[in-house]
């Protein structure tokens, strides 16, 4: 890895202000989560929250949710990874950076940069660095202070798919070596940001993973 590409990348610098992304393959119980963690940061530490999902979360996106999610082709990496980064450039621009700037702010993401590099960036082959130079520049160059990756096994994730029984969209139609990809992809992400990226056991209780969470959190949230 390039160590001069890693210092192109910055993160919010607003007294207070926090920005955390929850990570994982389909049914780790990243939105479980989030909404837990939420409730903690507005009851008890008084924060403004602002929770959102990608792609998504401005009208642009969710238009660019649908197209990608709902397509009935399969696209070439590049045309996907463009795709997601659209719909992140304007969620930064829109709703992020805004609301970063409020003192005592904190935003919650359901998916970010590092599922680009999961799943465009190793399971689709378009390599790590490529991902990470084409969010070299602002507003895409701006990461997390704390990412929780939840870390569950391809059968787990299978199950709780199959539990959830709702029709298959565009990446749950993948093939399993697909999600092996991704799971590993994931897991090599942790040593590239050491510091940023904190590994969580998912295959436990809803309860025991919110607990480890938000163990974490306390520190980091005084
Ligand atoms: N994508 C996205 C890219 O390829 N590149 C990108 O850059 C970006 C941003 C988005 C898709 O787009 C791809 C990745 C995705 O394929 P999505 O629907 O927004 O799709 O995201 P998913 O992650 O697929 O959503 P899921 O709902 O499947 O996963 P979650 O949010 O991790 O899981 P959650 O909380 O909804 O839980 C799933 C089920 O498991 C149960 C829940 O009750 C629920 O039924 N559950 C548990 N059961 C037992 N034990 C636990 N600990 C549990 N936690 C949750």
């Amino acid at each position: 890895m390039n160590p001069n590409l890693l210092n192109k990348f910055r993160t919010p610098e607003t007294p207070g202000s926090f920005f955390l992304s929850f990570e994982g393959i389909e049914g780790s119980g990243k939105t479980t989560q989030l909404k837990n963690i939420e409730s903690f940061l507005i009851n008890e530490k008084k924060k403004r929250v602002l929770v959102l999902r990608e792609p998504g979360g401005t009208i642009f996106g969710e238009k660019l949710r649908e197209a990608i999610l709902g397509s009935t082709v399969p696209l070439h990496p590049l045309a996907e990874c463009h795709l997601f980064l659209a719909s992140r450039a304007q969620l930064l621009h829109e709703k992020i950076l805004p609301f970063l700037l409020i003192p005592d702010s904190v935003v919650i993401l359901d998916r970010y940069v590092d599922s680009t590099l999961a799943y465009q960036g190793l399971a689709r082959g378009l390599g790590v660095e490529t991902i990470l130079t084409l969010h070299q520049h602002n507003p895409l160059n701006l990461l997390p202070h704390r990412t929780y990756f939840l870390d569950i096994s391809l059968e787990t994730s299978m199950e709780r798919q199959k539990k959830r029984g709702q029709e298959k969209d565009y990446f749950e139609s993948e093939k399993l070596e697909f999600y092996q990809k991704l799971i590993d992809g994931y897991r090599s992400l942790t040593s590239i940001f050491p510091d940023r990226i904190l590994k969580i056991d998912a295959s436990v209780t809803p309860e025991e993973v919110g607990k480890e969470i938000l163990s974490d959190l306390k520190k980091i949230i005084a």
